[in-house]
């Protein structure tokens, strides 16, 4: 049904033909059959009506149930909307007013709310595409680029220096992306591998043959080197040293440097690709523990973006690698050795080959009956690591983590996950036994089951 716009003539000639409603343009409520004349040259429909006229209503919407749009003036607008309730009682009516009106079926919505929700969205949206103008340009005579991040780098940054070389338009000879250091975590390894990215090892001597450097979520002052001249530095992460390049783009309130990103992205029209949001995706994801840590209306607005465009089925491989048949000897003997006490699932998966299975198996402990803390201990070269989970809705894990292990090692992390690593004769030791893999076990829970009390009962 086509809605009806009940306007004055100075804001029909302003919305004229140019506004439609699901595609559908409407027609007019005017006063004269002028007024009409005029709009039936610029092809615009209109009928010719007293607004304040019950009867006109019911005469335009003789044929059926259409919406009504009142922008009338404000002394006139009560007369308006009665005439209107009192011809056709039950249509549906939207009222432009800066006060909201009372009524049933009426909804009002304010001139200032369409420069929040229309004209501020497309103002960000111009300023966004000037800074990326502006960058692309700085790097546009440049032959070689260097894209730089972390010393460890994480899904966050290696998406940002994927879409910043996509920003940039140039390819792994023209901008490689670096590190000082080297991928670590199983996880970012997969995604690397998956995604098909190719991070490079680099060195300050390297360094030089490059004639542009571009940080991604990380700062120059972070880095152990020092730098003659940086051109860019995007990041998310606190100011904590002034950040000395040609162009910076700090944004501490972002839960990911992979957000300002994809702004950039969409501001300059560049297409993303499957993988490109697959990486972007994952990057919020990782460093948002999906949107729940640091996360704002920003990147939430990026992650429904990329959703849509992402694969989902290399994120899954990403986030759930596959196990070894070893892994798998690991995880039955752990399960076999469960114990499930007030509520907390531990296990002791005795000696591992690879340090990941720990948290691995600690998210599918959270998985048992009952349970709201998992907690999964192994051991590797002589420390043993402890991962921990709860459901969210319980004690901080990195809390009562650091109270339960801080004494012995390094312990910490944050609501809903944490993890503990110290060497395992310090807490054999601690608690007077000898080494066995049951004393180990015991003294995990003591402890835990201790450290839980004090911080507060689950719930
Ligand atoms: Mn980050």
């Amino acid at each position: 049904m086509r809605p009806v716009l009940v306007v004055p003539e100075d804001l029909v000639s302003h919305l004229g033909s140019h506004v439609a409603f699901g595609g559908e343009p409407p027609s007019y409520l005017v006063a004269s059959s002028a007024q009409r004349a005029r709009l039936a040259r610029r092809k615009i429909r209109a009928t010719v009506g007293d607004p304040e006229h019950a009867p006109s209503y019911r005469r335009l919407l003789a044929k059926g149930r259409g919406a009504l749009v009142v922008a009338a003036p404000a002394a006139r607008l009560a007369r308006v909307v009665a005439a209107i309730r009192a011809g056709v009682p039950d249509a549906a009516v939207l009222v432009v007013a800066e006060e909201r009106l009372r009524g049933a079926g009426i909804v009002t919505v304010s001139p200032a709310a369409f420069a929040d929700r229309v004209l501020q969205p497309e103002l960000e949206r111009a300023c966004a595409r000037a800074r990326a103008e502006r960058l692309r340009t700085h790097f546009y005579d440049a032959e070689r680029v260097l894209i730089l991040m972390q010393d460890d780098p994480d899904p966050d940054a290696i998406a940002s220096a994927l879409a910043l070389r996509t920003l940039l338009g140039r390819n792994r000879t023209g901008a490689p992306i670096c590190t000082f250091g080297t991928i670590t975590r199983p996880e970012n390894l997969a995604m690397c591998k998956i995604l098909e990215i190719d991070v490079e090892p680099i060195t300050t001597k390297e360094m030089h043959a490059f004639d542009r450097v571009a940080m991604v979520d990380v700062q120059p002052s972070f880095l152990e080197e020092r730098f003659v001249n940086v051109d860019l530095v995007i990041d998310h992460h606190p100011i904590e040293e002034p950040v000395r390049a040609d162009i910076r783009d700090v944004r501490p309130s972002y839960g990911a440097t992979s957000t300002i990103l994809v702004e950039y992205l969409r501001a300059a029209d560049v297409k993303i690709s499957q993988r490109l949001a697959t990486a972007l995706l994952y990057g919020i994801k990782a460093d948002t523990l999906g949107l729940e840590r640091g996360g704002t209306k920003a990147d939430l607005e990026a992650f429904t973006y990329l959703y849509l465009l992402a694969n989902h089925n290399a994120l899954r491989r990403i986030e759930r690698p596959e196990l070894s048949e070893t892994a798998l000897d690991a995880l039955a003997a752990g399960l076999a050795k469960r114990r499930i006490v007030k509520g907390v699932f531990f296990s002791h998966l005795g000696r591992v080959a690879t340090v990941d299975l720990i948290p691995q198996f600690a998210d599918f402990g959270l998985q048992a009956e009952g349970v709201e803390w998992s907690v999964v201990s192994g051991e590797v070269s002589g420390d043993l690591h402890v991962s921990v989970r709860n459901v969210g809705y319980v004690k901080s894990a990195g809390d009562v983590t650091r109270a339960a292990f801080g004494d012995l090692g390094s312990a910490g992390g944050h609501r809903t996950m944490a993890k503990a690593v110290m060497p395992l004769r310090d807490l054999l030791e601690a608690g007077g036994e000898t080494r066995s893999a049951t004393g180990c076990q015991e003294r995990i829970i003591e402890r835990f089951l201790r450290a839980l009390g004090q911080n507060g009962k689950a719930h």
